[in-house]
This record gives C-alpha cells, sequence and structure tokens, in this order.
C-alpha cells in the first residue's frame, strides 16, 4: 500500500507540468556577453564529457559482453604497449587544449573589455547589506534585505510565513542599471570579505576590505536579475540578496535625475517603483 501510495505521489509530480516550468536543470544563459561566454564553455565542456563518456562506457560494456569468459575468450597477457601509452597521453593533452583555449580567451575579455566605461559603480560589502555609489553621477544608497522577507525570517519554524514573493531575494532599494552600456565596477568591502555574485552577469567577484576589485558588464535586456552574496561573511550572510533593476538608458537618466533632487531635499533615495 505504501509502495502504491509512493509510485501514485511521484506520478503526480511528474505529470505536474505547473512544477516543471520552474525547474530548469541547466545553468541559465544570463544577459551580457560574458554570461554568454560562460555558458558557451559549459556547454561545450558537458558535451566533451558526453562524448568522453558515451565512448569509455561504450567500449567497458561492449568488452565485458564481447569477450567475455564464459564465451571462452582468453585474456592478452602483454604488460606494456608504447604506442597505448602516447595516445593515451596525446588525446587528453588535445582535449585540454580544446577546453583552455576558449577558457583563456574568455576570461582575457572578461578582465579587459575594449570600451570606455559610460558608468563607474562603487560596491561595498557590509555586514549584512551592500552599498552602491554611482561614481559619475553622484548617487549612493544601501541596499538590504526587503522588510517583508526580513519579518517573515524571524519568525518561529512552525509558524505560517505566508506567501512572500522572491522571499530572501529581494531588497528596498535596488541597483538600477541601464542596458547597452557599459559599466565598471569597483567592489570592496568594509568588514569581512564578501563577494558579488548575480548569476546573469555571468560572474562573481570578491569584495574584500582594502582592495579594489574590477569587473565589467553591459546588458542586453531589461529586467529583474538577482543574486546573493557568496562568501560566507558571518552570521547573516543568507539575508544580504542582490537585486538589478536593468532600464532603457532614458529611464535611468530620469531615475538619477529623480535622485539627485531627493538627495538634495535631504529625502531618502526612492526604491524605483515595482520590482516585478
Ligand atoms: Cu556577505
Amino acid at each position: 500500500m505504501k509502495a502504491l501510495k509512493f509510485t501514485g505521489a511521484l506520478g503526480a509530480m511528474l505529470v505536474s507540468t505547473g512544477a516543471w516550468a520552474e525547474y530548469k536543470l541547466n545553468m541559465t544563459p544570463g544577459v551580457t556577453e560574458f554570461s554568454h561566454i560562460a555558458y558557451g564553455l559549459h556547454m561545450r565542456i558537458l558535451w566533451i564529457c558526453v562524448v568522453i563518456g558515451v565512448l569509455v562506457f561504450g567500449a567497458m560494456i561492449y568488452s565485458m559482453i564481447a569477450h567475455r569468459k564464459s564465451k571462452g575468450v582468453e585474456p592478452a597477457r602483454f604488460s606494456h604497449s608504447t604506442t597505448a601509452e602516447i595516445i593515451w597521453t596525446i588525446i587528453p593533452i588535445l582535449i585540454l587544449l580544446f577546453m583552455a583555449y576558449p577558457a583563456t580567451k574568455g576570461l582575457i575579455a572578461m578582465e579587459a573589455p575594449h570600451d570606455k566605461p559610460d558608468l563607474i559603480v562603487k560596491v561595498t560589502g557590509f555586514q549584512w547589506r551592500w552599498r552602491y555609489d554611482y561614481l559619475n553621477e553622484d548617487v549612493g544608497f544601501i541596499s538590504s534585505l526587503d522588510q517583508e522577507s526580513n519579518r517573515v525570517r524571524q519568525l518561529k519554524s512552525g509558524e505560517n510565513p505566508g506567501q512572500v514573493k522572491d522571499y530572501l531575494l529581494n531588497v528596498d532599494h535596488p541597483l538600477v542599471l541601464p542596458v547597452g552600456k557599459q559599466v565598471k565596477f569597483l567592489l570592496t568591502a568594509d568588514d569581512v570579505i564578501h563577494s558579488w555574485w548575480v548569476p546573469a552577469l555571468g560572474w562573481k567577484r570578491d569584495a574584500i576590505p582594502g582592495f579594489v576589485n574590477e569587473a565589467w558588464t553591459k546588458i542586453e535586456k531589461p529586467g529583474i536579475y538577482r543574486g546573493q552574496c557568496a562568501e560566507l561573511c558571518g552570521r547573516d550572510h543568507g539575508f544580504m540578496p542582490i537585486v538589478i533593476k536593468a532600464v532603457t538608458p532614458e529611464e535611468f537618466e530620469a531615475w538619477v535625475a529623480e535622485q539627485k533632487k531627493s538627495a538634495m531635499a535631504g529625502q531618502e533615495i526612492q526604491p524605483i517603483a515595482d520590482q516585478s
């Protein structure tokens, strides 16, 4: 009876397409040139592994079946083969070069884009929030976990947290960036090591006190891109998400103007309208 129930539940899970719609097995391709490089490398190496797996397991299974003892096959008795050793040294070297060349090219491109930056954003990690400063715009603010996630995370287990949208992945003030513009990030921290990671951008950089790390991005399409601190930085490490709101250059200009106005009036920085 138990087994029947289990099979039924498993069957229900498999046919409930709603659950599958959100379920992605593969890495996401992201929205920048660098994320496409990372995705391309990931796919290239995956297929190399698939081909190697098929060849190696194919040869093993074939050998086990075709050369089995019950068929009266006698094992060969040689102990050394120079030809085999040369082959199994050269082929892996070629495979490694085939993987290393595009990987190195991609890393070099990520380190030094040719264009000049249109915008420089300084990212500072704190326990446990991020500060963003738009260096050429004189705009800056702190971005913390959104209030609703913060309230719900402090409930005792067993209490019903309700439905919090983007639980622990939402912030009060997202980092607003223009699409199609070359953005340079300067990353540092004020207390311990943090790491700024938005998967859709295709890279992750440590934010280290006393150091300034650099990273670049050029976002291709408007949208909300979420990430998290990726360095275990203390008790509330899991509660310092990152949200990027990528908007058109015109919307960005308007947002910057608004921030400057409210900063001049001594008001708090206003979050951009909605985050959905
Ligand atoms: Cu952190």
